[in-house]
């Protein structure tokens, strides 16, 4: 299985899949464009997301950075005048430092990856979509703004006028991902922003095309329940986008790409409507607040196949 994915609620799903077994079969292809370059370090939460949930290390209440981290190196150079409105705990820290030193030393981003994941006991294989830095820039009423400065010193509060994926054109796809989507029998797109997780990583050239061409079943896992997104800004930007916002607008989206749309149960109603863009609808519940429904979630995926 190959699984794309951005930020938290792909962790839950992706979780979910590797307690059921999937472990080194399953291919976890992760959104860079979220990647930040701040105090000379490379820092990737997507990619970091993915493996500290994996690895079980994840702050429970956030989703991102690390169970019980402590924040007194920012503190530190909050005092030495830095800008320090991107939380960076003190052992994430450490992965950073890790992995921007071995990105000098020449490794590649998917090699620095897959050492990280190895360290830290993560047999699923976690792949960034391209080598290089390809940040997402969100153009909003207040300017052109860094994908991280709009999420977290912007509390997404900008109204959002579109986006551009920064030299992904330029990119091919990381190592590893293309043969992952050839081979795989499923492809799921996680419930991750349609924007700013997954936008990024289609944008990749030949990642679309392998996910259109693959003889797998190609699925996603809508992002919105309820007219609502789950976590993060996906509802706000499908709105001021001028989408409907609902499960449909994501399905929309994807329109072309996908045999089977994954829609929630309180969202049932919608589900004719999707199946008339072309798709096949599946109604579960896709709202993760346990490892129960986490668990049943991946298994009605691996039920597909
Ligand atoms: N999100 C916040 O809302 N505030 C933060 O200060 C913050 C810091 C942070 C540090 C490392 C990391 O891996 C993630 C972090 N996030 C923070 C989450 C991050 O902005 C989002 O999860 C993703 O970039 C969205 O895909």
């Amino acid at each position: 299985m190959v699984a794309l994915a951005g930020g938290v609620g792909a962790a839950k799903l992706v979780w979910g899949l590797a307690r059921e077994g999937l472990g080194s079969r399953l291919s976890v292809v992760v959104n860079t464009g979220d990647d930040l370059e701040a105090f000379g370090l490379r820092i990737c939460p997507d990619l970091d997301t993915i493996t500290y949930t994996l690895a079980g290390l994840s702050n429970r209440a956030w989703g991102w950075g690390i169970e019980g981290d402590t924040f007194r190196c920012l503190k530190a150079l909050g005092r030495l005048g830095a800008d320090t409105w991107f939380g960076l705990g003190d052992q994430d820290l450490a992965t950073h430092l890790r992995r921007t030193s071995l990105l000098s030393q020449g490794w590649g981003l998917a090699a620095v990856t897959a050492h990280l994941c190895e360290a830290l006991g993560v047999e699923v294989s976690v792949l960034p979509m391209a080598e290089g830095y390809t940040p997402t820039l969100v153009k909003t009423d207040a300017g052109r703004l860094h994908l991280q400065e709009y999420l977290v010193r912007e509390k997404c509060a900008p109204r959002v006028q579109g986006f551009e994926y920064t030299g992904v054109s330029r990119q091919r796809a990381g190592p590893g991902v293309e043969e992952a989507i050839r081979d795989a029998r499923i492809v799921v797109i996680c419930p991750s922003n349609p924007f700013i997780s997954v936008g990024p990583i289609l944008a990749v050239p030949g990642i679309r095309r392998a996910v259109a061409a693959s003889r797998g079943l190609v699925a996603a896992v809508s992002p919105i329940v309820g007219g609502r997104a789950l976590k993060g800004p996906a509802a706000k930007m499908l709105g001021e986008l001028g989408h409907p916002v609902s499960a449909e607008g994501v399905a929309r989206i994807y329109r072309g790409l996908l045999d089977v749309f994954v829609l929630d149960e309180r969202d049932a109603g919608s589900a004719p409507a999707i199946e008339r863009l072309g798709m096949r609808v599946v109604v579960r519940n896709t709202v993760m607040d346990t490892s129960g429904a986490k668990r049943a979630l991946a298994r009605a995926l691996l039920r597909l196949v």
